[in-house]
């Protein structure tokens, strides 16, 4: 009976396996979608070593804890956070400078989601000093962003990032606590800073984004304030029209 209890649960576990599909940082990339298949980052020297180490390259997307319930720092061990501690993902916590990086020029990041779940993110960047040849402590990073449950749109999660002031190489750590599985996602993205992109400098003549609160998800499209002011415009319009049109005909009454 327990036997069969048990083959039972085991048949339904892997029956979820394959409809189960998941997320990770695509724009800028994190290590494990650098070195998937098709991307020319995947013949570099630390993902041909995170490769034959045992990486399964192809599930970029499934870098995966069950049950953490935020207890990131409890169950993702200090040096094993880009495995996210998985034996599989070994390779990812390799502690090397030259890793594929992207150099961090707008404020748009993408997380793609082959298959969509509800949670929040946290995104963390490395502290200033931050060396990328030891290994990622969780005392390296400084949160720069949460976000409850953002959209998905075609696909993808949109993130517009405000981040600390920072230069040279970085890790921005992301964590995806799903809230419709048991399920949290990690992942680490190697990015270039310039100074430009994070210190709030624009160019003459530019309108400020400084003054703008800090980050905000862009994903709804255009937003809603080019409508909202054509609205107010059109409103503003009519009460002119109408009065007016009022005093035209009180005119024409006492004329008549
Ligand atoms: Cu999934």
């Amino acid at each position: 009976m327990f036997r069969l209890v048990g083959v039972s649960a085991l048949l339904m576990m892997l029956s979820a396996v394959p409809a189960h599909a998941h997320g990770a940082p695509t724009d800028p990339a994190s290590r494990a979608f650098v070195c998937s298949p098709g991307q020319q980052t995947a013949s570099s020297s630390p993902c041909r070593t995170a490769i034959a180490a045992g990486l399964p390259s192809t599930e970029w997307d499934n870098v995966r804890l069950p049950n953490v319930a935020g207890r990131d720092r409890a169950r993702v061990p200090d040096g094993k956070l880009c495995s996210a501690g998985l034996p599989r993902y070994a390779g990812l916590d390799q502690p090397r400078a030259d890793w594929p990086a992207t150099r961090l020029r707008g404020t748009a990041f993408t997380y793609r989601a082959t298959i969509p779940h509800q949670g929040s993110f946290r995104f963390y960047v490395t502290r200033e000093g931050f060396s990328p040849d030891r290994p990622l402590r969780w005392a390296d990073l400084e949160q720069f962003l949460s976000m409850p449950s953002p959209p998905l749109v075609g696909g993808a999660y949109e993130f517009e990032v405000r981040l600390p002031k920072r230069t040279g190489r970085h890790v921005i750590y992301t964590v995806w606590q799903n809230t419709d599985t048991p399920d949290t996602y990690y992942s680490c993205t190697d990015v270039e800073l310039v100074a430009a992109a994070t210190a709030a400098s624009p160019p003459t003549g530019a309108t400020t984004s400084a003054a703008k609160p800090v980050p905000v998800a862009s994903s709804a499209g255009p937003p809603p304030s080019a409508a909202t002011r054509f609205g107010l415009s059109a409103a503003v319009g009519a009460i002119g029209g109408l009065t007016v049109l009022g005093a035209f005909l009180l005119w024409r009454r006492r004329i008549l």
